[in-house]
């Protein structure tokens, strides 16, 4: 398993560059908030201790996961932002329910992303139960925000440069 030996929030620290002056948006989904929002809390932390300043993050909600991709797109049309991180958390349930959303999400981030306009960060955590949720949004396996805080902050960079 990918992350059996992983810590989401453990990086050199030495080898992400300063987020200064980056403006990031930030959309996450209310389905399963307790995780969610966890996320969000994580990647915001993260931005903030990297140079990153709280007037230059554009947090905004959408209902599900699904509604990730709009937010995203609308984020990328409406705010002048150097890269967009989607956060949401999807649970399998009882119905094939759970594929259909996480295929359509991760699909319609990549689209995004192969726009190339700006960076668009993958905070979809697709997980079978919420043990396995728990555990990557500030549990054993660290916080899967702190990951695409500095993931998104490693992309600005690379954009720049
Ligand atoms: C409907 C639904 C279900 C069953 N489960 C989740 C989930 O685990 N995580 C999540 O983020 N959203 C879920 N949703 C809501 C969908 O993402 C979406 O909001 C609705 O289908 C309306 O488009």
């Amino acid at each position: 398993m990918a992350t059996a030996f992983h810590n989401l929030s453990s990086y050199d620290a030495s080898t992400v560059p300063s987020a200064e002056g980056m403006k990031i948006g930030i959309v996450v989904a209310d389905w399963n908030d307790r995780f969610t929002y966890a996320m969000a809390e994580g990647a915001i932390n993260t931005l903030t201790r990297h140079g990153a300043r709280e007037e230059d993050l554009i947090i905004k909600h959408v209902p599900g996961s699904f509604e990730l991709v709009y937010g995203a797109a609308w984020m990328m049309e409406n705010e002048e932002l150097d890269a967009v991180i989607a956060i949401g958390c999807v649970i399998r349930g009882d119905t094939p329910h759970f594929d259909y959303i996480c295929q359509g999400t991760t699909q319609g981030l990549a689209d995004l992303n192969a726009r190339a306009e700006i960076p668009v960060i993958y905070g979809l955590l697709t997980c079978n139960n919420a043990d396995q949720a728990e555990a990557r949004c500030g549990g054993v396996l660290g916080n899967k925000g702190d990951e695409c805080a500095i993931t998104a902050i490693k992309m600005v960079a690379y954009s720049q440069d």
